[in-house]
């Protein structure tokens, strides 16, 4: 073998155990997996160790000498555990609201490390952001509530959001593409009076939380957000049913293309929403599912929402409770949100639309 071919594309000897793979890396068998905690695993605010595990399928490869184990907790730097130990590590010290990210190599005789994907799991925080209009704290309390926007910046995976009655826009400026991001595990609660303490005592009909895209001049609507609330993942790590928007009112977007809700890569649970006076000028008056989505919306009512084109576009979500009224699509037959699909659905299961009309009207307004 000529010297420049002695190492692999990484730097690995290339020779091990007598053997060549010929491969861009050699030895690449010698990655351990990660059996547990699972990757996205979440634990209570009050787990201070967590055991991580790992090992093989099969057998062990007889290249592996021994493990090194690398952990990062948030930000802080990555620390480095040689030889561990075989197959779990227990990870003392842990705090509420950490995100923990660990891989395990295995080594070889000549110290080569061959390295584990990375798994991921995080602590809860133990308590909600608190969320009011005028919010300037840090979100541990309603004494100390923060505004909405820094909460969806802060939330991490298992987060809960308090949002406390009043009107919420995505932006103090006139920036139109402005709008609120949901994230992958953040369950965005409204309807608080601001003093409760458990989901159980909110009033969301009684306490109107808006979500609303009149930013600029209030007595305007075509300088509003183009749309106000994003739900997009991504096909490898698309948002789930862990992410929730229930207690809102969602209302004056517009925009050219959805302008209340927008999903994409996103099966979000959405209910006790009220859905409002939303325009787009071509399809997605109020809401589109987008690609790679299958949301569950329950509970929901559209009002006023108008779409120059299609209304919106549903893609075979579950809708165990829905209600439309007054929509308005002009050139198809939108009424602000598109059926096309779903109508199949709807004739399949009549009864449902007739019933929550009657059950679900009431608590709303
Ligand atoms: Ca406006």
């Amino acid at each position: 073998m000529p010297e420049w071919l002695t190492t692999d594309y990484s730097g690995r000897e290339r020779i091990q155990g007598g053997i060549v793979d010929i491969g861009v890396f050699e030895g690449v068998v010698l990655s351990p997996e990660l059996f547990s905690p699972a990757n996205d695993a979440g634990f209570e605010a009050d787990q201070n160790s967590v055991v991580l595990e790992w090992g093989w399928s099969g057998t062990q490869p007889d290249g592996v000498e021994s493990y090194t184990l690398e952990y990062r907790i948030n930000e802080d730097d990555p620390v480095s555990v040689e030889d561990p130990g075989s197959f779990s590590y227990t990870l003392t010290g842990l705090n509420p609201n950490s995100v923990v990210q660990w891989r395990v190599a295995g080594v070889d005789a000549s110290g080569n490390q061959s390295w584990s994907q990375t798994f991921y799991f995080w602590i809860s925080r133990g308590h909600p952001l608190y969320v009011t209009p005028n919010g300037t704290g840090n979100g541990s309390s309603w004494n100390d509530a923060m505004n909405l926007q820094s909460a969806l910046d802060e939330a991490r995976r298992g987060d809960a959001i308090w949002v406390a009655a009043g009107t919420y826009y995505p932006t103090n400026t006139s920036e139109r593409y402005s709008r609120f991001k949901l994230k992958e595990q953040v369950k965005l609660f409204g309807g608080f009076a601001g003093g409760e303490s458990t989901l159980a005592e909110r009033n969301w009909s009684l306490n109107e939380t808006i979500l609303s895209g009149n930013i600029g001049d209030k007595e305007s609507k075509t300088d509003n957000s183009e749309l106000v609330v994003e739900a997009i993942g991504t096909s490898a790590n698309p948002l789930t049913e862990e992410t929730v928007l229930d207690g809102f009112i969602i209302e004056d977007g517009y925009g050219n293309q959805t302008s209340g809700i927008f999903m994409e890569d996103a099966s979000i649970i959405v209910r006790n929403v009220w859905i409002r006076d939303n325009y787009s000028s071509t399809a997605g008056g109020a809401v589109r599912s987008s690609y790679g989505s299958n949301p569950k919306f329950g509970n929901v009512l559209f009002t006023n929402n108008i779409s120059m084109d299609n209304g919106g576009r549903f893609i075979y979500p579950e809708l165990p409770n829905f209600i439309i009224v007054h929509g308005l699509g002009i050139m198809h037959d939108g009424r602000g949100l598109l059926l096309w699909e779903m109508l199949p659905l709807l004739i399949q299961f009549p009864g449902i639309i007739i019933r929550v009309l009657i059950v679900m009207i009431s608590p709303i307004r």
